[in-house]
């Protein structure tokens, strides 16, 4: 029998809804927002001034092109370079251009969850960098780690950028670190960004803007699951709130109840009820340091090579290898 993957994706997602509005405390799994519309919003939440986080990167980037680049290049066999979790791919065009600018030999292989943001990219490159070899994929991280090992005939760079490993708790980031070190042989590298700790307010400003962008990507998940599963969730009756330990770096997304109610999600043939001020706890936004960085790495028998940082020391990209 012949097994539909947009069958076992939606088998999943009644699962991963079922669980969390079932649970105590209730939680979502952040990565349901991004269908068409909350990739939309996510590039909104990139162009805020208050979200620090991509104008950081594309500074360290811009700045250290070269280094970074030299650091990548095989002048004997060329590389792959894995980037997962891609995105729009402003930042990697920067290395794009100057690996494709100095004759490097290579392939540009970016994997995303979305369908959606696969394609614009592969577009977008098409047009801006027409000689470029890509090899997009849409799939999740923890599916094509285990095809990463296949690409072991040349130098690989595996890139994770946006902070993207800061949407997972620490025992799992190390268990991703982990898996990723097994796609590794000696001569590869990972490349990562990791937002920094900073000025608390700093932070919860980033996600809390006052335009109500971050607030819409929030709620979109609810949206979501009105219009696929059938439910009826009153948007409006939900408030986005925003946390952030400054002691632990966790910054919290929740959606909070304002008034007690009943939403029938039919295709799940359930009814949850809501107590006034009960939460949805959404996403978490891990904040790092330097030891916290390091202690991940020995966890997941990865070595730094070296990091690199923008001129407030808002958030750094690591160098790692086996
Ligand atoms: C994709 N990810 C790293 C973003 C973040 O900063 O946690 C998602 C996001 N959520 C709200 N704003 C941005």
């Amino acid at each position: 029998m012949k097994i539909n993957p947009q069958t076992v994706r939606n088998s999943a997602f009644k699962r991963d809804i079922l669980g969390g509005l079932t649970a105590f405390p209730k939680h979502l799994p952040s990565k349901y927002i991004y269908d068409k519309k909350g990739d939309k919003l996510f590039q909104e939440i990139m162009a805020m001034p208050e979200y620090y986080l991509t104008g950081c990167e594309f500074s360290i980037i811009s700045n250290n092109t070269e280094t970074i680049g030299e650091l990548f290049r095989d002048r004997e066999n060329g590389l792959d370079l894995i980037e997962l979790g891609a995105g729009d791919g402003k930042k990697t065009k920067l290395l794009l251009k100057y690996m494709a600018d100095n004759k490097f030999n290579f392939v540009y292989k970016p994997i995303d969850i979305s369908e959606n943001a696969i394609e614009m990219l592969t577009e977008n490159l098409a047009a801006e960098m027409p000689t470029l070899s890509v090899d997009a994929e849409v799939g999740e991280y923890f599916e094509v780690l285990e095809r990463l090992k296949s690409f072991d005939k040349r130098k690989k760079v595996i890139m994770v950028l946006g902070s993207n490993i800061g949407n997972i708790r620490h025992p799992n980031a190390i268990d991703f670190l982990s898996k990723l070190k097994d796609a590794l042989r000696p001569e590869d590298l990972l490349f990562m960004g990791f937002d920094q700790k900073k000025d608390p307010q700093i932070v919860l400003d980033a996600y809390n803007d006052k335009t109500g962008i971050t607030a819409a990507f929030n709620k979109n998940i609810l949206k979501r699951i009105n219009r696929e599963l059938d439910a009826n969730f009153d948007i409006d009756k939900f408030k986005h709130w925003e946390s952030y330990n400054p002691e632990t770096g966790t910054a919290k997304s929740f959606l909070v109840a304002i008034e007690a109610m009943e939403v029938l999600i039919s295709g799940l043939d359930l009814k949850i009820h809501f107590d006034q001020w009960e939460t949805i706890h959404v996403e978490i936004s891990q904040k790092y340091d330097d030891k916290t960085v390091a202690w991940l790495a020995q966890e997941s028998g990865l070595e730094i090579i070296t990091s690199l940082f923008d001129d407030k020391e808002y958030y750094k990209n690591y160098i790692f290898k086996k």
